[in-house]
């Protein structure tokens, strides 16, 4: 008997593949490769397979007459029409929680990398510059100001590693949480003005597009350091480079970017960043957890029983 038809909106984690292969035929963005094939595929497709940027728009479910889940690996899901999703009856799901130690974890390890210049200690060493003189000093990270756009799940679990650090924080967020502890600032700018690192860890889309601008990196002034895991769209790219030129920030500690995998060539360039590829929560422990998390609800939704972590939009939601 054939197995029932996914479809995969884009590159999927082996994990995350070879999980959805023991049940379903999986077909690997075939309304992209083979659109006409894809009209006689598409009223079987059950299930629609995705990675937390992967791009599921409303003209994609309207073809999907029979799709009962759209199953994200990641937590970030701007990159689903969930409005449409929801009036195609599609309830959307992602991987909240198991990653949340992973990226809080490199959030402090490029907050360490960018304020102690570790990486270009690295390659000072290896580019044999340390029989000349000593590397320039870099800048004390315990005790110093955290600032944390977006104090949700990781944003939390970023604030209670910093505190081992003993910096301070403060952090801006929709809504104030009283409970926390924390300084809040009602808007990003003000915040960048008041700490020495700044972390982006918001969602991604319309809501959150250059969050952190021009007017919010001259806030952080010169000294200040900008470390980015939330989505590259969070951040004015081209202000930002322009920012690291100038010396209008001292430097940036970046996972995610505008345009992925292309960074651009200014940043290669500069000397003040570190840059890794979208790497938060790429350990095999987190990257097992999401994928038998986003299995789960792809089994759950096409079983048609509760689902495992529903986006918050589609709780409720059950086709
Ligand atoms: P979460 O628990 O939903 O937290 C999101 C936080 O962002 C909330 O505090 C929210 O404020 C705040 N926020 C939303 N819109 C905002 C805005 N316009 N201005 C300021 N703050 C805003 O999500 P999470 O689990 O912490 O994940 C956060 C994001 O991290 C994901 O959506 C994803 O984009 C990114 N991420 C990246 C990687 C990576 O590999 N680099 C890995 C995982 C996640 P309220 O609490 O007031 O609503
Ligand atoms: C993943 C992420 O790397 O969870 C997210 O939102 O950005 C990352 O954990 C991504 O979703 C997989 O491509």
């Amino acid at each position: 008997m054939s197995k029932p038809d996914v479809l995969a909106v884009a590159k999927l984690h082996p994990f995350y593949l070879q999980a959805l292969e023991t049940l379903y035929t999986v077909h690997d963005r075939t309304h992209v490769t083979d659109p006409v094939a894809f009209t006689t595929l598409a009223p079987r497709i059950l299930g629609v397979a995705g990675t937390g940027e992967a791009s599921v728009p409303r003209s994609l479910m309207a073809q999907l007459p029979n799709a009962k889940v759209v199953a994200v690996f990641g937590v970030g899901y701007d990159g689903v029409d969930v409005p449409a999703a929801i009036e195609h009856g599609i309830p959307v799901t992602h991987t909240p929680d198991v990653l949340t130690d992973d990226v809080a974890d490199l959030a402090m390890g490029l907050v360490l990398s960018v304020g102690r210049a570790i990486p270009q200690a690295d390659q000072f060493v290896r580019a044999g510059q340390w029989a000349n003189g000593p590397m320039a000093l870099g800048r004390k990270v315990s005790g110093a100001r955290l600032g944390i756009a977006g104090l949700g799940r990781i944003g939390k679990a970023i604030a209670h590693r910093a505190r081992a650090f003993g910096m301070s924080i403060a952090y801006t967020a929709r809504s104030e949480k009283s409970d926390s502890g924390f300084q809040f600032y009602p808007s990003a700018a003000v915040l960048a003005a008041n700490v020495d690192f700044l972390v982006a860890i918001t969602p991604g889309g319309a809501g959150t597009k250059h969050l952190i601008n021009a007017e919010v990196l001259k806030a952080l002034g010169p000294s200040g350091f900008l470390i980015n895991v939330a989505r590259g769209s969070v951040v004015d790219e081209e202000a930002l480079i322009t920012a690291l030129k100038n010396g209008t920030i001292a430097g940036a500690g970046l996972d995610v970017f505008a345009n992925e995998p292309h960074v651009p060539q200014a940043l290669w360039n500069l000397r003040n960043v570190v840059l890794t590829p979208h790497v938060a929560s790429a350990t095999t422990e987190t990257r097992q957890a999401m994928a038998d998390l986003a299995f789960a609800n792809m089994r759950a939704g096409i079983a048609g029983q509760p689902l495992r972590t529903p986006v918050p939009e589609c709780m409720g939601m059950l086709k």
